[in-house]
């Protein structure tokens, strides 16, 4: 099969901290099982995460971080465009298109809008945040995308996607593919460490609730060893809120080993809390381990991460401008003449 003819792949994770675990199951490694099949686009949403205040050092500083990261989790820059969403400016002109299509009570009931304004100051939630998901289905739709490999938290803003990309082909006929929604068979969604209630996320600040990718090896074990579980004994997979903690650990460790979930109960038969922790948390230190060497290479070898930041750019644009320019056409926005 040649690459045209390939169905293509978007996916983007923010620059807004230090990569999860979380990050890596749920999304990072479906990605590198994907580079084959399809065309991939793999971008680091800096705009994204504008829509919370960013210091500019740190996002400068994060953008390449997770970057790298794509590079250094096994994505191949020679198969699949690894990009920053700011470096192609279609995103942000496709984005202003499509709000303007957006009726507000689509955003208004979004729950990721509703948990991040209401972490902040009611007066200083930013447009950005309500405006989040046309960004995002910008990024989708300007790449004609067939799947998007994401984390279960995602799942409200694909079906957003889905429907502003219908509504637009009903109205000005077809003109967008209509995206669907890759999850992980395990681990699209890992909870956090010290709360097993609350989704793992890099931008929450609290001792011991992520493991980051780039934790040296021992932080990763004391945070398992500290992981919050349940003073009961019974090491099995379930949907019992009390028993999250030990559910989150076993989902976990399902997820790094890929053994069936019957096997790792026969495995833990017998066995206590600490023997868990011990075990999920050296699993996940060899896990990371040719992760961070490789990581580090890179950091080493800086122009290499520019020049396959340079071509993901002038690769991603070309394919964004030929569906950005059908949409103006669409749309009535008038093009440049030129004699
Ligand atoms: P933030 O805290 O800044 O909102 P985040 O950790 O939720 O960030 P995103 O950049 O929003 O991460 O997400 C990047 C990708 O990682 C998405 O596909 C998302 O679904 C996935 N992901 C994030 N957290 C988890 C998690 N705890 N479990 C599984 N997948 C996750
Ligand atoms: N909203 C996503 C990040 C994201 C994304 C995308 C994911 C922005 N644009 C396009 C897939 C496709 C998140 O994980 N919070």
């Amino acid at each position: 099969m040649t690459q045209g003819m390939k169905e293509r792949v978007f996916s983007g994770v923010q620059p807004s901290g230090n990569l999860t675990i979380g990050n890596y199951i749920g999304a990072l490694r479906q990605w590198v099982a994907e580079q084959d099949a399809y065309e991939c686009f793999f971008c680091v949403v800096d705009l994204h995460s504008l829509t919370v205040p960013q210091d500019p050092a740190q996002l400068r500083a994060k953008t390449r971080e997770v970057a790298a990261l794509y590079i250094a989790s096994g994505i191949d820059p020679e198969k699949a465009t690894i990009f920053v969403q700011s470096h192609v400016s279609a995103h942000s002109e496709l984005a202003w298109i499509l709000s303007c299509m957006t009726p507000l009570g689509w955003l208004y009931r979004m729950t990721q809008f509703k948990d991040k304004a209401s972490k902040q100051q009611q007066e200083s939630v930013g447009a950005g945040l309500l405006n989040y998901p046309t960004l995002m289905a910008s990024d989708i739709l300007l790449y004609q995308t067939h799947g998007v490999p994401v984390g279960d938290d995602q799942k409200q803003h694909l079906e957003y996607t889905r429907d502003l990309a219908q509504r637009f082909n009903h109205l000005y006929g077809e003109t967008f593919t209509l995206p669907d929604i890759i999850l992980p068979k395990t681990g699209a969604r890992i909870m956090g460490l010290d709360n097993p209630n609350a989704k793992m996320s890099k931008s929450e600040v609290a001792e011991g609730h992520a493991v980051y990718l780039l934790d040296k090896p021992d932080v990763v074990k004391k945070k398992f060893m500290r992981a919050v579980t349940d003073s009961g004994r019974e090491i099995n997979f379930t949907e019992a809120p009390e028993k999250a903690g030990v559910n989150n650990l076993l989902t976990i460790y399902q997820a790094v080993t890929g053994q069936s979930q019957q096997d790792i109960e026969m495995y833990f038969e017998g066995k206590g809390y600490g023997d868990l922790k011990k075990t999920v948390g050296e699993a996940v230190t060899e896990l990371l381990k040719p992760l961070q060497a490789r990581y580090h290479e890179l950091a080493d070898e800086g122009g290499y991460l520019d020049e396959v930041l340079a071509r993901g750019a002038e690769k991603a644009c070309e394919v964004a401008s030929t569906t950005l320019s059908q949409v103006r056409e669409r749309i009535g926005l008038v093009g440049v003449h030129r004699n």
